[in-house]
């Protein structure tokens, strides 16, 4: 049964409280069973059929003595290293004795610190990853994919080895940029939820025994203590200079830090590594608008957020707003942030003087076009700084206020379908039309998946969802065509599962792209009734089946005279069936409605189809440069 355990405590419950005769209790659970899962199938109903006859044979009393024996100490909530406030204030809200706290325990403007949810150390999984660094090839996948940023890889000098736990381990860098230097994959054992799409994912075979990979799933008690230990030491190995790592390769951008971290998001979920992904790339300099679903929850859920910051205290600014003006409040960001260094700019021209011409005219023309350029601009301004220093001018002291505008800001605006297509798609829509520079990333689970799974408009034809039980009987809405149709939007479709390096080059694409840039990135999720391990590989065999397709809309590409969408997905190989046949949401209406069923999984094969030859038509199409 995995972890659902509402039949076996069911069964539980019935047979010890006596509350109605035995047998009785017991038929009625069955009953039940098929009423509720009849849908889903009978390879459902059966394992809740056995739970209960399982449940039955092995249920035994447990005495409970009359007097504590146990010698083993609650560790506090959060550990003492915890800096005061989150020790104090959020360790307690944690234990759940937040009503114990004074008002005045808590921040006057109502902002809370990041990067808290390290200090949760849940301990939730049986199993964690183990890493064999003897065939393991440093690919970085198994670090790109982990919903929980978990898995983390560093490169460094050997001698900062000097001192490391007996159980650590490390190995040459196979990468010929880094040769000399050492590397290590490293797990974070309390933080693991021990979903296992890490070992999925990973390409490397054991040759001496099959079932193994270069990563394998092992027990997890008894390598928490040593693996705490080595936890501890990765994290105080330094950084790689950021501006000296190849982010267009994954198994070199793989070594960013993650500045998301740790979320409570449900084990495996499908949109965590695209926020991950996000946070590595951009978090040092990024703001994020979050709209309401499973994002804000997991992302902000008091008290503890896994949106971090690295050691010079840079990650994301997050907010979240309202479900239906999301995309709104994130426009709001670029503005002010525009204005502001528009005024910064003018207060350095004007103070140039004082700055010296050559610093002056550096700040205000710098491009930042990646992150080299990025880092000598925060250089330039903490020399502004310090110039400025004793300057009491107000136009000084104005502009020291807003110097750090003075480096390049990524704004992001987050979503699910629910909100992107629907609720709150007037905004998204205004906001793609304003030509502003805005990065919108939706995490496409194709429902309403923090209310319980709720038919969206992008939920496809066929899938049974709430408001959909019979089968959503229209097609998915084409967000991405809609997008594309106003020709200086950024558009690109992603599913990292099919393929990761895509995934990242449409990152690096829209978010360096000077106006609007949408991301509609596939999301497996519990909501499908899938095993949530195979999640990535799920999303696979939705592209090879056309139900997903990959491109990208590069409104630059036009300006050069070159047909600005590339459809990046093959031909399908495989029928929309085979996709189909591997989640719930598909299957359970051909047992509860099967020519229906038929009907749909017919209807939205010809989708994928014409679907597919449209993308393919209008990637071919030969286009003519703009007249100036
Ligand atoms: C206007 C409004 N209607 C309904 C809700 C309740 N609500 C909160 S989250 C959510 C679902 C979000 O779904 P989606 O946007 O697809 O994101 P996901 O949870 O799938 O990531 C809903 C309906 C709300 N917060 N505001
Ligand atoms: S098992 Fe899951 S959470 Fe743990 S490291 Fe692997 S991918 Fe991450
Ligand atoms: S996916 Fe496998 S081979 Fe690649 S870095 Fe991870 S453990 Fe190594
Ligand atoms: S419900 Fe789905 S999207 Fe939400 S956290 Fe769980 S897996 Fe992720």
């Amino acid at each position: 049964m995995g972890s659902r355990m509402n039949t076996i405590l069911q069964v539980c419950f019935f047979a010890i409280s006596k509350i109605l005769p035995g047998e009785e209790a017991i038929e009625a659970i069955r009953k039940s069973i098929r009423d509720t899962y009849g849908r889903k199938g009978e390879d459902i109903v059966q394992k809740n059929m056995q739970a209960v006859d399982e449940t039955l044979a092995h249920l035994f009393e447990v005495k409970v003595p009359t007097e504590l024996s146990s010698t083993i100490a609650m560790p506090p909530p959060f550990s003492l290293d915890a800096p005061a406030f989150e020790r104090d204030v959020l360790g307690v809200m944690y234990a759940g004795r937040g009503d114990e706290l004074p008002v005045s325990a808590f921040p006057i403007d109502g902002t809370f610190p990041t990067g808290t949810a390290k200090w949760e150390k849940r301990n939730l999984a049986l199993e964690i990853p183990a890493w064999d660094e003897k065939i393991c090839i440093q690919c970085g996948k198994c670090a790109m994919v982990c919903p929980h940023a978990v898995i983390r890889m560093k490169v460094y000098d050997s001698k900062e080895l000097v001192g490391a736990p007996a159980t650590f381990k490390s190995t040459e860098s196979r990468d010929k940029e880094w040769k000399g230097l050492k590397y290590t994959l490293q797990v974070a054992p309390e933080d693991c939820t021990g979903c296992g799409i890490c070992v999925e994912i990973c390409p490397v075979k054991n040759k001496s025994e099959a079932r193994l990979k270069a990563i394998n799933m092992v027990p997890q008690p008894p390598l928490r203590m040593p693996e705490r230990e080595n936890w501890d030491f990765f994290l105080k190995l330094p950084e790689h200079y950021r501006r000296d790592i190849k982010v267009n390769t994954i198994r070199q951008q793989q070594i960013q830090e993650p500045l998301f971290e740790f979320s409570g998001a449900c084990a495996g979920c499908g949109e965590t590594p695209y926020l991950k992904l996000m946070s590595q790339l951009f978090g040092d300099r990024s703001v994020i608008a979050n709209a309401t679903g499973c994002s804000s929850i997991y992302g902000g859920n008091l008290p503890t957020t896994p949106w971090s910051k690295n050691a010079e205290g840079r990650g994301p600014a997050w907010s979240n707003s309202l479900f239906e003006d999301n995309a709104e409040f994130g426009l709001g960001f670029r503005l002010s942030i525009d204005k502001q260094t528009e005024f910064a700019q003018e207060l350095v021209k004007r103070l140039s003087a004082a700055i010296g011409e050559e610093l002056a005219t550096a700040l205000v023309t710098a491009s930042q076009k990646d992150e080299a350029e990025i880092y000598e601009q925060r250089q330039r301004v903490d020399l502004l700084k310090e110039k400025l220093q004793g300057n009491n001018s107000p136009d000084a002291r104005q502009l020291l206020s807003v110097a750090d505008y003075l480096v390049k800001k990524s704004v992001w605006i987050v979503g699910g379908d629910g909100w992107a297509y629907d609720i709150g798609y007037g905004g998204l829509d205004h906001v793609l039309a304003s030509g502003r520079n805005v990065n919108v990333l939706v995490l496409d689970t194709e429902v309403y998946s923090n209310t319980g799974g709720q038919a969206s408009k992008s939920t496809p034809r066929g899938a049974v969802a709430k408001f959909a039980a019979g089968g959503k009987p229209g097609c998915k809405k084409d967000l991405g065509l809609m997008a594309m149709s106003y020709g200086n939007v950024y558009v690109a479709s992603v599913a990292m599962g099919a393929k990761d390096e895509h995934t990242l080059k449409a990152f690096l694409e829209a978010e360096a792209y000077n106006g609007p840039s949408l991301i509609i990135a596939y999301s497996h999720c519990i909501a499908h009734g899938i095993n949530m391990t195979t999640g990535m590989s799920d999303q696979k065999v939705a592209v090879e089946s056309g139900q997903w397709l990959l491109y990208r809309y590069h409104p630059e590409r036009a300006e050069q005279g070159e047909n600005p969408l590339i459809l990046d997905s093959r031909t399908p190989t495989r029928k929309v069936k085979d996709f189909m046949e591997m989640e719930t949401r598909f299957k359970m209406l051909t047992k509860s409605s099967p020519e229906h069923a038929q009907q749909l999984w017919r209807e939205a094969q010809q989708d994928a189809e014409s679907r597919f030859r449209l993308y393919e038509y209008l990637a071919q199409r030969k286009t003519e440069k703009a007249p100036v």
